[in-house]
């Protein structure tokens, strides 16, 4: 009797890989530390090994998944996965095709399917429920574990376009596991961003190797992933990610730029060489000390400096190993970064490198213009259109489109910069959980627009929008007491009721440079929101 499919659990699966096992321990040690510590799946995968070592290797592991009542899946080999009765048979695209692996084995057993692209869940479609019980997503990370990787990975985002596919084609039978360079400094993020883009479906499961195979201590590591992935609430910054209303009142603004001034955040700067100077001397002018700071080996101890804040603008890009390790020492204190896509698609080599950086961190909030956000969005086409045939207001509508969207996808604050700014928190107040998704859709995201008339002449001194960046992140960074969509909105207002007034009082755009930084310090030392000449409004 092979294990009954409707009771198999994907959540921690587990892949063998005989060779990087640490001395002292064996690969069936390995495995028994995982299954006694929450491994609830486990697929032997021997790529170079004698047909007969394969054999007593899989009886041997057989005995001890029966022992512990999971499931065992064998890779690729369909003869030896019959020949000792594992539960399922686990394939990759240039393997044997499905429906002769369906024919061999019979309708009881589990077929797993690797899928890297989401245009491989069509087939899948076809084939229908009787055929793929499963599919490995990925490569998510890199890893070094695959030996001649054939695909590049794809990133939380690619994982999403593979549940959109299952979505689109209803393959509501299909459970999804991730796979590749999984670890649990990536774990809870890809839990958490890895929902369908109608909210419906998220990934059922972790699917990993070395994490467990490669540990001193495999039991250990066992336990801290199964706990990850039990768990059901995302930390990434020290505000609140809940907002319960969409607006904060003029008392919870003023509150958020006093805590910033108390706190006096560090906010280092990955930035381009335009706005050195200027967002060095926005960031002082709110209280908030920059450091513009490009060096690798430094990112850790600043960013556990109290109240350390990472701009990442990628405007002219610093190596991208710095700006990875910058990511990955933020994230991994728990300090917030905000992320200003520079130009985001408009040329192949920006469109990568942002999306290199998308897909290695969790952001705090992401900033960027209407053209980045539409094309983050895939709406830039849409907006064409909209140009073309329609009034502002529909131009609007489908911007705060776009804006949700993009939230919604990267599970951040986004703010959409323009003479209306549009924000809009998709952090669904950093909840995650196997399997069943958000419940939500991007449209019921809480949103804000903040204006206050045209401001032509922002536009006629360099780096006005990065400088932005610099005030969100100031005020994200220092704003521990308050909810980050709520320091997010104020950041916007401030600086939007800062070029008001500045635009008020220049002779010129030279004069209002520095009337800008001017009348943000005013603002931020005086503070009396209820005087700031914006308008914010839900939407
Ligand atoms: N399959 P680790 S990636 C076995 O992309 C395997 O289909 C992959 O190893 C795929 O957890 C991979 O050590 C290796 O990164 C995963
Ligand atoms: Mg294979």
């Amino acid at each position: 009797m092979v294990f009954p499919k409707d009771k198999v659990d994907y959540s921690l699966y587990l892949v063998t890989d005989s060779g990087m096992q640490p001395e002292g321990t064996t690969l069936y040690s390995q495995v028994e530390a995982g299954l006694q510590n929450g491994v609830t799946l486990v697929q032997i995968r021997e790529k170079d090994c004698e047909t007969i070592d394969f054999i007593k290797e899989g009886i041997a592991i057989r005995k001890l998944c029966t022992k512990y009542n999971v499931p065992l899946i064998i890779n690729d080999r369909i003869d030896v996965a019959l020949a000792i009765d594992a539960d399922g048979v686990h394939v990759g695209q240039e393997d044997m095709p499905i429906p002769l692996v369906r024919k061999i084995v019979g309708p009881d057993r589990i077929i797993g399917w690797s899928v890297g692209k989401a245009e491989e869940v069509k087939q899948l479609a076809e084939w229908g429920p009787d055929y793929v019980d499963y599919i490995g997503v990925g490569t998510i990370f890199p890893t070094l574990t695959k030996k001649n990787p054939k695909k590049s990975p794809m990133g939380p985002q690619g994982a999403i376009k593979v549940l959109d596919a299952l979505e689109t084609y209803n393959a509501t039978w299909c459970k999804t596991v991730a796979i590749g360079g999984l670890h649990p400094n990536n774990i809870p993020r890809v839990l958490y961003q890895c929902v369908s883009s109608n909210g419906k479906r998220a990934l059922d499961g972790i699917s990993l190797v070395s994490d467990i195979m490669a540990s001193k201590n495999a039991a250990g590591s066992a336990k801290i992933l199964r706990d990850l992935i039990n768990g059901t609430s995302f930390k990434y910054v020290p505000n609140s990610l809940v907002s319960t209303k969409n607006l904060p009142t003029t008392n919870d603004m003023a509150d958020i730029i006093k805590t910033v001034s108390k706190n006096r955040p560090l906010v280092q700067h990955i930035t381009n060489k335009v706005h050195y100077n200027f967002g060095a001397n926005v960031t002082l002018a709110l209280n908030s000390s920059p450091i513009m700071s490009e060096i690798e080996s430094e990112v850790g101890e600043l960013s556990l400096i109290p109240y350390a804040t990472l701009l990442l603008n990628t405007g002219t890009i610093a190596p991208i190993d710095t700006v990875k390790s910058a990511l990955r020492a933020y994230n991994d204190a728990k300090r917030p970064i905000v992320f200003d896509p520079v130009g985001y698609s408009s040329t192949t080599t920006r469109l990568v490198l942002n999306d290199t950086c998308l897909s290695f961190g969790q952001y705090a909030c992401v900033k960027g213009n209407s053209s980045e956000i539409l094309s983050l969005a895939n709406l830039s086409t849409e907006k064409m259109k909209g140009v073309d045939a329609s009034s502002d207001n529909m131009d609007l509508s489908l911007l705060i489109k776009a804006t949700k969207a993009v939230a919604f996808q990267f599970k951040t604050v986004v703010v959409c910069t323009g003479e209306t700014d549009v924000i809009a928190d998709g952090t669904n107040s950093g909840d995650y959980q196997l399997s069943k998704g958000t419940g939500n859709i991007p449209d019921d995201l809480m949103c804000v627009t903040v204006n206050g008339g045209p401001i032509p002449i922002m536009g006629d001194i360099t780096a006005s929008g990065c400088s932005l960046g610099s005030t969100i992140a100031s005020l994200v960074g220092g704003s521990d007491t308050h909810s980050l969509f709520y320091s997010v909105i104020t950041a916007v207002a401030l600086y939007k009721a800062a070029g008001k007034l500045a635009s008020t009082r220049c002779k010129g755009s030279g004069s209002f440079h520095v009337e800008l930084i001017d009348a943000l310090y005013e603002l931020s030392h005086n503070v009396d929101p209820t005087k700031w000449d914006v308008k914010i409004s839900a939407s």
